[in-house]
């Protein structure tokens, strides 16, 4: 269903209240095999002075046809209203309060872009946020407006035994023909973009949670008949996720009923819709021979974020869509801690800031860079990103480390209070946090209007003579004082930021220094500190001998630190001596990046790859400081887009070669200990799978030695993995077995080994699509055929999100391949964006932020990925979603 671009843009500054408003909705939903009938009778409210009588406007789409249009029961005469595919206009409504009915048809059977009402499957489901409501019916389709609904389902009995919808079950019964219905009532009032509806042939397993207040909560989890012994893990989050919320937050949950579907087909991770969460069923389905620790980690995470959205997001909900962030970055914030709390707390520190500096860093310094709080929008399924979500989440962070953990619950606390069933800013969140602590808040205001990471760098000296300690601050761009951060599209200057940077200082023999800045009082061995200004010094008293500062613990804003003149013998003393976990692993990762920032520059001068011999003794140095969980990070090379930050013009294909260099040259140097690392962590003959901190740790630990070892080559370290691959008896190692087994070049035994692979798990497509992804990544060169081949083989579909985001974006992760110097890599993903934008926006953008980020890479490969964004940019017929992405990218 493509549309002509550009359409409409919508702005931060250009909102104003809805002109009415709608009080209660009663939904009939009519479903059909080819034909949905909808019949919706609202009750509207004047939400303007009695002197006016605006039109109402509500939203729609071209693939909603009107049947009929009531007021007060009376049929609308044509004169009195307007249809466009984006909505019907009643030009002269009736003053004070009215009911209007609208009835429309639909095809979900035919609607491939898997918003508004779809089938997937065979059975019908729901996604309306942000704007699918108004594909369902035409609707004031925007969250500030907030309805009671009542929802009747009538459908094919055999077809569709199971009929759900949001709130409460209040009816049911058989209707004619071999229907029959079920009615429900939500009693909390919601913006349509938490409405849901599912209908279907589905399997349920029940479990009960006892609220807080003693209240017993059904919980149930549908599933197609053959995934529903594979709900149990999903069940035990949601108990968790409950009893967490009720003990961090004091948030107890407020129906008799929550309800998780999972379908296949399913755009994104899941949707938090009121009482009737629906899952990709990638977030819901695990047992330990289908999935890895990954993902079992990923389900917890997942399945918290959409209950805690429950208080955060449902009941207190965004005004308008440009304050995403207020219930996304919050909740992603919940979530990082209900797992933390619920695993190792730095490991998952550790996985989320590298989540956001490979990413996120990417997207805030590339041609959709934007605030948290963006200020406008073509499509708003586009803000659906890492900004949003994470760099959302280190804001909240930014309130806990400023207020302490109690400020930050009293801020919570006060929020509720304050906006309950209310749609609201972020601006309303921020007076929340400042009032209940009674502090300024608002030079943290500045967060949520300016994109970009700040940069930070950070000038320390030592008096001997006065025994000061003097750090001095500098909010600016690697030393061009002129910009405190580089600009970003529409943004060409900015302004300083509160940055706290949660410190310590380590003495020379590791202790730790009690911390006095000159006039205050003792801090203890650790201290917040708040910079607000361009340029801003902090001077310790009192230090006996010159520190060495371990700064930004915990990661305590989203910047880019530099700390001038830090030496390497710096960095080992954090490693060695810090007592903040995420800054001992940080100091190792700075450590990685310098050693293969400076092979990549050698490299490149030689046209030799390790040719000046450069090792990796820090990293080996690294290796055997690092203990317990975090010696499997301790030797993963950080992410490529993390290097290209200071690597200009990158040539990815060499920085893959070096990566590659240095991954052999650490194999052999720590063969030993790698070897060990497998053995102590191996696990015991018919030892059962556990998904704890400490076992995962175990599996990455020596799945990510039996990486660095395959990339040794060595015939029997080969034979060592397929033998472990046969007999593996958890996804996490088989699939890792799998993996090595393609690092080591697998030889022979690899293609026979992804054919038995594809051969067992045939019918579970969930496992298929790490089979797909594992291809699809290969570095062989010239495998992009081999990944067009895949297009046709029957494990993948197209019309299937998850399979896309397998072959396609795994793809775009093969420096080797999706970077070819020949362009093939380009031009593949291009005729995919073409195809897919047929079939799904929503997908088809996704894949076209491959190229988004072509200013980092060389000339060439700038012009090849151009290129394929202007032949894009050409296309008749282009979806707005593609169409955003693209025209702004090829402005940068
Ligand atoms: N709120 C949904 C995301 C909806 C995406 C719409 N394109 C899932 C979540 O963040 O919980
Ligand atoms: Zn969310």
């Amino acid at each position: 269903m493509p549309t002509s671009p550009p359409t409409l843009r919508a702005a931060l500054q250009d909102y104003t209240p809805p002109p009415y408003l709608i009080d209660s909705v009663h939904l009939n939903f009519l479903l059909g095999d080819t034909v949905t009938r909808v019949e919706s009778c609202m009750q509207v409210l004047p939400n303007h002075a009695a002197s006016e009588r605006p039109p109402l406007f509500l939203h729609g789409c071209e693939d909603v046809k009107l049947v009929a249009v009531k007021v007060n029961g009376e049929s609308l005469p044509v004169e009195q209203y307007e249809v466009e595919s984006s909505g019907l206009t009643l030009k002269t409504p009736p003053a004070g309060a009215f009911e209007l009915e609208v009835h429309t048809d639909l095809h979900p059977d035919q609607n491939t872009s898997l918003e508004g009402l779809y089938t997937s499957g065979g059975n019908f489901c729901t996604q309306c946020e942000a704007e699918g409501f108004r594909g369902i019916t035409f609707f004031m389709d925007r969250p500030d407006v907030m309805a009671k609904y009542t929802t009747r389902i009538e459908a094919d009995k055999a077809a569709c035994p199971v009929l759900l919808s949001n709130g409460n079950l209040v009816g049911s019964g058989e209707a004619e023909g071999g229907r029959h219905f079920t009615v429900w009532e939500d009693p909390f009032r919601k913006p349509c973009y938490l409405f849901a509806l599912v209908a279907g042939d589905l399997c349920m397993k029940e479990d009960t949670f006892t609220t807080c207040s003693g209240r017993s909560v059904a919980l149930r989890i549908f599933t197609r008949a053959h995934d529903i012994g594979r709900v149990d893990f999903a069940m035990q989050s949601l108990k968790r996720s409950m009893k967490w919320d009720e003990e961090v937050f004091g948030l107890e949950y407020d129906l008799d009923l929550f309800n998780i579907v999972a379908v296949d087909d399913f755009n994104m991770g899941a949707m938090e819709n009121k009482s009737l969460n629906i899952f990709n069923s990638r977030l819901v389905l695990a047992t330990p021979d289908t999935a890895t620790d990954g993902d079992f980690g990923r389900i917890e995470g997942v399945v918290g974020h959409e209950y805690f959205h429950n208080w955060t997001g449902n009941r207190v909900t965004c005004r308008d869509w440009f304050q995403l962030t207020l219930k996304e970055g919050l909740t992603v914030y919940r979530d990082q801690e209900f797992s933390a709390d619920m695993n190792s707390r730095p490991v998952r520190r550790v996985e989320d800031v590298c989540r956001l500096r490979a990413a996120q860093f990417q997207e805030d310094n590339g041609p959709m860079a934007h605030p948290i709080r963006p200020e406008s929008y073509i499509k708003m399924d586009n803000f659906y990103t890492l900004t949003v979500y994470e760099k959302g989440a280190e804001v909240i962070r930014l309130y806990e480390a400023v207020l302490g953990k109690a400020g930050f619950r009293k801020g919570m606390d006060l929020y509720f209070q304050r906006h309950d069933g209310q749609a609201v800013t972020c601006d309303d969140f921020l007076a929340a946090m400042a009032d209940a602590n009674g502090e300024d808040l608002s030079a943290l205001a500045k967060w949520y209007s300016q994109a970009g990471t700040p940069r930070l760098s950070v000038a320390a000296e030592y008096s001997p003579a006065d025994k000061t300690y003097t750090l001095r601050f500098k909010q600016a761009s690697c030393g061009a004082r002129r910009l405190l951060l580089p600009p970003t599209p529409g943004q060409p200057t900015k302004d300083p930021v509160l940055i706290p940077v949660r410190m310590g200082l380590l003495a020379p023999d590791g202790g730790e220094v009690p911390l006095k800045l000159r006039g205050g009082e003792m801090l203890g061995s650790e201290a917040v500190l708040r910079v607000t200004k361009a340029e801003q010094e902090f001077v310790f008293e009192g230090v006996e001998q010159a520190p060495v500062p371990s700064l930004l613990r915990g990661f305590s804003a989203p910047v880019h630190m530099t700390v001038e003149g830090q030496s390497d013998e710096d960095l080992l003393h954090l490693l060695a001596h810090d007592t903040d976990s995420f800054n001992r692993w940080e100091a190792g990762h700075v450590l990685a990046k310098k050693l293969m920032r400076a092979l990549y520059a050698a490299a490149k001068d030689s046209n030799e790859v390790g040719g000046r011999g450069l090792g990796g003794t820090g990293m080996v140095c690294v290796y055997a400081r690092v203990d317990g969980a975090f010696k499997a990070f301790a030797i993963s090379l950080p992410e490529n887009s993390e290097l290209m930050d200071k690597i200009p013009e990158a040539d990815p294909i060499l920085l893959h070669e070096v990566r590659e260099f240095l991954t052999r040259q650490l194999a052999a140097r720590l063969r030993p200990e790698l070897e060990a690392a497998v053995a102590e962590n191996d696990s015991a003959p018919g030892e059962q799978y556990e998904f704890t901190a400490a076992a995962c740790a175990r599996r990455a630990l020596k799945n990510k030695a039996l990486g660095y070892l395959a990339a040794l080559g060595d015939p029997g370290v080969t034979e060592q993995l397929l033998h472990r691959f046969r007999g593996a008896t958890n996804m996490t190692d088989e699939i890792n077995a799998l993996a090595a087994l393609d690092r080591a070049g697998g030889g022979s035994a690899l293609p026979a080994a992804l054919t038995g692979f594809y051969q067992k798990w045939e019918q579970e497509p969930l496992v298929l699509l790490k089979w797909l992804a594992l291809q699809a990544g290969s570095n062989v060169a010239g495998n992009v055929a081999a990944v067009r081949r895949l297009m046709a083989h029957p494990a993948f579909h197209i019309t299937n999100p998850n399979s896309c985001y397998s072959l396609f974006l795994g793809f775009a992760r093969s420096p080797v391949n999706f970077h070819a110097a020949d362009g093939s890599g380009y031009e593949f993903m291009g005729d995919v964006v073409l195809q897919l934008d047929k079939i799904n926006h929503q997908v088809a953008s996704r894949m076209v932020s491959a190229f988004t980020t072509f200013k980092n890479y060389d000339q060439q490969r700038q012009a090849l990925m151009r290129a394929q964004l202007q032949r894009i940019m050409d296309t008749e017929g282009l979806s707005d979603n593609v169409f955003e992405i693209v025209s702004k990218s090829l402005k940068a």
